[in-house]
Parts: structure tokens; sequence; C-alpha cells
């Protein structure tokens, strides 16, 4: 099922998630239409948060071919290492990408869609990734790393917009 995202400035991305308690049907379920969701927008990666569903869940996939899904249940990063600039845009802040700097190499700890604990060393995109997926999680997004100038002037446009609708 492709789930409706939620677009900036809507207050709901500003929602801290809970933890998962427990990998049962309804998260497998939840896992599932997040992958069909970020396929379909198409995307890289998707926060539970974007879709209205306040758990800490994120799926991703940066493959070209998109045939590496990466799920990741109550992500906790261990280690960060270095700082890299890239171009980032969000399927909830459509039309707009600005360059934001993360750090380079991560260790994350998480649980996948078996409820089973692992671990990932990601760097480059999949860190970066990883990362703005799980500031979703934290009501945060990319566009708060920026000068409170670009965010009035942004917010300012996404206001206008989202009354057009
Ligand atoms: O969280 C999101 O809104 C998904 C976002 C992930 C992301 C992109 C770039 C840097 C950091 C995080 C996106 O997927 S935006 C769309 C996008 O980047 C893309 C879409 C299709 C093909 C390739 C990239
Ligand atoms: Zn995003």
């Amino acid at each position: 099922m492709i789930l409706e995202i939620l677009k900036y400035p809507d207050k709901r991305l500003r929602t801290i998630a809970s933890p998962v308690q427990e990998v049962n049907s309804e998260i497998k379920k939840q896992v599932k239409d997040m992958f069909e969701t970020m396929y379909a927008a198409p995307g890289i990666g998707l926060a539970a948060t974007q879709v209205n569903f306040h758990q800490r869940l994120i799926v991703i996939d940066i493959s070209d071919e998109g045939n590496e899904p990466l799920c990741l249940i109550n992500p906790e990063i261990m280690q960060k290492n270095g700082e890299i600039e890239y171009e980032e845009g969000c399927l909830s802040v459509p039309n707009y990408y600005e360059s934001i700097k993360r750090a380079n190499e991560i260790k994350v700890s998480a649980q996948n869609e078996l409820g089973q604990t692992f671990e990932i060393e990601a760097k480059e995109m999949l860190s970066i990734c990883i990362q703005h997926e799980m500031d979703h999680l934290n009501g945060i997004l990319f566009v708060d790393h920026l000068s409170k100038l670009k965010q009035k002037r942004l917010k300012k446009k996404a206001v206008k917009q989202s009354k057009k609708l």
C-alpha cells in the first residue's frame, strides 16, 4: 500500500518517534508499505515520521537498481567520524535541494525486520542517508541545518504552496 508522505511545514513532521517495542506483524506491514512508498516516490530513503507513523523505523535503498533494501528499526549511532558535504533533497520538502554537512563515517546499531540486532558501518551516501532519516525520527528536517534566512524564505514559499492545494 502506498502511504501519503507529509509535506513541510506540516507540524506532524516535528513529532519525536517512540522506540519500536516489538517487531510484530503491524511493524512488518509498516516496513513493507514504507518500502513500496519509497520506491514509488521515488526516493532513496524514508522515515516512519514522514508517513505519520511515529515509531523509530527507517527504510533505505541507495542502489541504482533499487535491489538493496535496508530496514533499520530503533537505530542508534555508536560512532561518527570525519565530515562530508552533499546536496540533499527530501520527499517532505519537494523541489528543494541544499548542501548539508554531516559525519562521513558512522557505526550504527539497529534491529532488522526480524527483530535481530545488527551493526552496520556506513560511509558517504549511505551514511548521509541514514543520518537524514534518523533526523526525521527526532522531528528534524534537513532544512533545520540551514541559515535562519534560508529557512524563513523556504517556509514562506511552502506555506504559500500549501494554501494553493
Ligand atoms: O527522507 C527523505 O525524504 C528521502 C530522501 C533521502 C535523501 C536524499 C538525499 C540526501 C539525503 C537523504 C530522498 O530520497 S530525496 C529523493 C532522492 O534523493 C532521489 C530520488 C530518486 C533517485 C535518486 C535520488
Ligand atoms: Zn527527508
